[in-house]
């Protein structure tokens, strides 16, 4: 055994993996603890980092990757080895699907035995299984090689396109020594982790050519401009062209819902009828139909691309003039090209979306006033409407089908990145980890507006945000099931129909069993007051919000995506 002065002459893999995540910046730690990381976890917590355990690795992962996205740093989730790694990998691979960066580190079970498959503790092949769901994957073996794998996920995590990284560490790398000095000096802080990338001057100047000849142009906004962070570039090129711009979700409020150059309430119409489309940090996947087909009409169009993956580019239609490179730097090269006197697009086409948002939103607000009990989605969201106009700093976690897809279009946002939801994958779940992992990196009060179905996938972190205090709402739409709580059994047996829940259930004394406020609300007004009470009080608070059964529709909005059977007809 070492005397006591060789033992401070020492480091180990625990202080070493700390350190090296400290020295980039990284304070915070989402996590489940148990064998081989609970003493890692204790040590942070000791060495001054935010230690946020949750009770089921799912959401930590989703607060890491929410956290990636908010910050533009990796978020980092620790788990234990095999099913703890798995529960973690679900949200890793939501993360590399939303393009937000996130290291996932998960303790492992010795080499030795994994590989002889000699039936190890929580024995699972783990880097094999990540690799094809992340970035990038890697595994530590050397306490020397900490820094630099360390170095390694951060880099692969937020470079390019960000994405999710894994990070194995074997138990055994913990525990291993080495000296302090020569430790310290293994370490490697990330120089320029997401080095700017600039769009080719010709690729500048195809883009400008191919926006000079158009009679219908229109922005559309994806969650990479939210993400990169360059809020006021991209708001002086909207307002500069004069061009119209469609948000898609996490992207609403980059300029404010009630911009007039927004097109959100008109959009099937912009998507037809526009000949050129200018995608910012989006993507022509499942939620814009492809770039093809009904959705964008029969016009000819051209599609302009920024985005600083080469690959997303021809990915689904041809683009015209792609420029590969990050938003902050490719919009920028646009506006300096535009140069003075930039000629706006014709009023014909301006005026006409303006005239169909109005009418779409004169004809929303007629339905947001109606006093129906039990509530319907629009008067219970026309609350929230207000609210949010009332305090734009508040952070809007979304998920559901009805209770996703109508949030989205009623509530107005009216700052960058306050919209946090199901994003590419429509996953539910993400609302306690997402609701934990906003508080938690911004400071900011948040409101999770989830169906009664999205928030029974995470409800058990309600005990988390309890445990911290976080200024977190929760208002659960009940509607006494998935898409509708009206359905039977067609062969009415005593097993209720697939798609329902017990009736009635009381949600908000889930909140009361950890110390938080719940509330049980009928009607809009109760439904106003309740929010503006929970905001008020930074408390703790689940409002248990009934909707109407049959208010909702299957599936939402995305019910043309469900298969159909010839042989029954819904
Ligand atoms: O222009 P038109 O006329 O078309 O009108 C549009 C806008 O112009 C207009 N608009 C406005 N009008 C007036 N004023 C304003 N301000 C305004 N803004 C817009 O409104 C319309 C609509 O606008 P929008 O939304 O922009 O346009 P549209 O056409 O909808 O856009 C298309 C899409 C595809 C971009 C959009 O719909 C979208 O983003 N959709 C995302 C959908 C999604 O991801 N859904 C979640 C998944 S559904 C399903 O899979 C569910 N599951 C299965 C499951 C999942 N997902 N995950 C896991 C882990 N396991 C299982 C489950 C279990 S949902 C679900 C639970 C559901 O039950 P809940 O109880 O939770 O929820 P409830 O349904 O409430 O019961
Ligand atoms: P949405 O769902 O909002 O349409 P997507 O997730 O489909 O958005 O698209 C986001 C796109 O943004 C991805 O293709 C990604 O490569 C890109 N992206 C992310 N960050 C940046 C950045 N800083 N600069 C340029 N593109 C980015
Ligand atoms: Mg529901």
């Amino acid at each position: 055994p070492a005397n006591d002065e060789a033992v401070h002459d020492l480091t180990d893999g625990f202080h070493l993996i700390l350190d090296a995540l400290k020295l980039n910046g990284i304070n915070t730690l989402y996590n489940v603890p148990g064998i081989p990381i609970t003493d890692l976890m204790r040590m942070a917590q000791a060495s001054g980092m935010r230690v946020i355990s949750f009770r089921h690795e799912q959401h930590a992962g989703y607060a890491a990757s929410v956290a990636g996205f908010l910050t533009k740093k990796p978020g980092v989730c620790v788990t234990v080895s095999a099913p703890g790694f798995l529960n973690g990998l679900t949200a890793l691979a939501n993360a590399t699907t939303n393009c937000w960066p996130m290291i996932l580190i998960s303790g492992s079970s010795e080499r030795e035995i994994v590989d002889l498959q000699q039936g190890d503790y929580e024995e699972m092949d783990q880097l094999a299984i990540a690799r094809p769901h992340a970035k990038a994957a890697y595994r530590i073996l050397h306490a020397e090689d900490i820094g630099i794998g360390v170095a390694r996920a951060i880099r692969a995590a937020v470079s390019g396109r960000p994405g999710g990284v894994y990070l194995d560490i074997p138990a055994a790398l913990m525990g291993q020594t080495m000296n302090a000095l020569e430790g310290q000096k293994s370490l490697v802080e990330v120089i320029d982790p997401a080095p700017a990338q600039l769009p080719a001057p010709n690729a500048v100047a195809r883009a400008i050519e191919v926006l000079k000849g158009a009679k219908k142009p229109l922005i559309i906004l994806g969650k990479g401009a939210a993400y990169a962070q360059c809020d006021d570039v991209i708001r002086d090129f909207v307002e500069k062209s004069g061009i119209p711009y469609l948000p898609m979700s996490m992207a609403k409020g980059l300029l404010p819902d009630t911009h007039p150059q927004s097109a959100g309430a008109a959009r099937s119409m912009v998507l037809k009828e526009a000949d050129v489309v200018v995608m910012i940090g989006a993507r022509l996947n499942w939620l814009l139909s492809h770039g093809k087909g009904k959705t964008w009409g029969t016009a000819p169009k051209q599609f302009v691309q920024i985005d600083i993956e080469p690959k997303e580019m021809d990915s689904n239609v041809e683009i015209a003039a792609p420029l590969v490179g990050d938003v902050g730097s490719c919009v920028g090269a646009l506006l300096d090209a535009m140069g003075p006197g930039w000629q706006a697009p014709p009023a014909e086409w301006t005026g006409a979306i303006r005239e169909k948002v109005e009418g779409n939103v004169a004809k929303m607000a007629t339905k947001l006033r109606n006093n129906n009990v039990p509530m319907d989605y629009h008067s219970a969201l026309g609350q929230l409407k207000d609210i949010f106009r009332e305090r734009p700093d508040t952070i809007l976690v979304n998920e559901g089908a009805n209770t996703l897809d109508f949030a989205r279009s009623i509530i107005d946002m009216h700052k960058p990145r306050k919209r946090i939801d199901v994003g590419t994958w429509g996953v539910m779940g993400i609302g306690m980890g997402s609701a934990v992992a906003a508080a938690v990196e911004t400071g900011h009060p948040v409101v999770a507006v989830e169906g009664d179905s999205a928030f029974g996938f995470c409800g058990m972190e309600v005990e988390t945000i309890c445990r911290y205090n976080l200024p977190v709402c929760i208002v659960v739409f009940n509607n006494n099931g998935i898409y509708r709580g009206s359905e039977q059994n067609p062969l009415g047996g005593s097993d209720p129909a697939p798609l329902v829940f017990v009736k009635d259930s009381r949600y908000e004394k889930m909140m009361e069993a950890f110390g938080g406020v719940g509330v049980y609300v009928t009607t809009p007004d109760e439904l106003g007051s309740a929010v503006r009470a929970a905001l008020d009080s930074g408390k703790p608070t689940l409002i248990n919000a009934i909707i109407a059964e049959d208010a909702g529709t299957e599936s939402g909005r995305i019910g043309n995506l469900n298969p159909q059977s010839v042989l029954s007809k819904k």
